[in-house]
């Protein structure tokens, strides 16, 4: 694994660091404006004076920091493929690059040493899961990390209270941030009500200190709501995510392909407004992971 200058330099002075996955700007966005979404969430955080750890694997090395030209690579290279945790041996060994999920961003960014990780929406439990069995790794792995995940709920295309008890089963802190609404991603409510809410950056990092002071090694999900004036409109939501869903199912889209068929045909059949929206919650989250990374960074000093 290699960690970047401005990231090693970053951990080894206890600056503020934020891990960012890249799964969502090879598979979560649509080419070019992929790019330019990754640009902007690095800067958020440069602006905040906060290093962006964006992780990824390239040529079979996982990187934790990347240059311009290897954000570039994971944007623009049609070949760049989606990895896991689990594919993450078979990727080192065969030299590939990959755009890593939340699952294996956590699992390199715990490695790495970093504490705060900012996406824009879980993985979690697809509809019809009692029958496909669909469930996103990034469950499991959130069980196991001790590392603080910031997202705007599970993505809405999924099986949202089936989700929550996963997270409950596999002893995840899910904690609300200024809410005991959690999010649905897209909408700022997801009609399910969570059992904590925190109110400050600080609170989260008191957090992370009492569940480290017992020795847990499960992450603390933030769940950060996007203002309700800047959600999709929930009707809008609601329609093209029924066809969506209906058409994936007619098409036999399964697997890895499930979440950016999804994602694409949002983006496609709501004239880009998904796509404005998705950008909008990841920033929300970056700017609360700088917030957060801060105040651990503060707290440890
Ligand atoms: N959140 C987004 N866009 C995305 C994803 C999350 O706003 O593209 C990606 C993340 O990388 C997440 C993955 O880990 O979707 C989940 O895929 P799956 O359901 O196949 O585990
Ligand atoms: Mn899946």
């Amino acid at each position: 694994m290699v960690l970047s200058e401005a990231v090693a330099d970053a951990l080894a002075e206890n600056r503020p660091v934020v891990a960012l996955e890249s799964t969502i700007i090879s598979h979560g966005f649509p080419r070019p404006r992929n790019l330019e979404v990754a640009k902007v969430f690095e800067q958020t955080l440069v602006d905040a004076d906060v290093t962006p750890a964006t992780i990824a694997v390239i040529d079979g090395v996982p990187h934790v920091g990347l240059d311009a030209a290897q954000v570039e690579r994971i944007a623009q290279d049609e070949s760049v493929i989606k990895v896991s945790s689990r594919d993450l041996g078979p990727a080192m060994v065969s030299g590939a690059t990959g755009a890593t999920t939340v699952a294996a961003t956590a699992l390199l960014a715990h490695r790495a040493g970093l504490r705060v990780f900012s996406t824009g929406g879980l993985g979690g439990v697809h509809r019809g899961a009692n029958q496909t069995y669909d469930e996103s790794a990034d469950l499991t792995m959130v069980g196991r990390m001790p590392i603080t995940v910031i997202s705007a709920g599970a993505k809405s295309i999924l099986d949202i209270p089936a989700t929550l008890e996963r997270l409950e089963t596999l002893g995840v802190t899910v904690v609300g941030y200024r809410t005991k609404h959690y999010p649905g991603f897209y909408l700022s409510d997801s009609g399910y009500e969570i059992d904590w809410q925190v109110d400050s950056a600080e609170e989260i990092a008191g957090i992370m200190a009492a569940n480290d002071s017992l020795g847990l090694d499960n992450a603390v999900l933030v769940a950060n709501p996007l203002p309700v004036e800047k959600q999709l409109d929930p009707e809008l939501h609601d329609r093209v995510l029924a066809a969506g869903l209906a058409e994936s199912e007619r098409q036999g889209i399964h697997g890895k392909e499930a979440t950016p068929f999804l994602l694409a045909w949002m983006v496609e059949h709501t004239e880009g407004k998904s796509l404005e929206v998705n950008i909008d919650i990841a920033v929300n989250n970056i700017r609360l992971g700088g917030e957060i990374a801060r105040a651990w960074a503060g707290r440890s000093a």
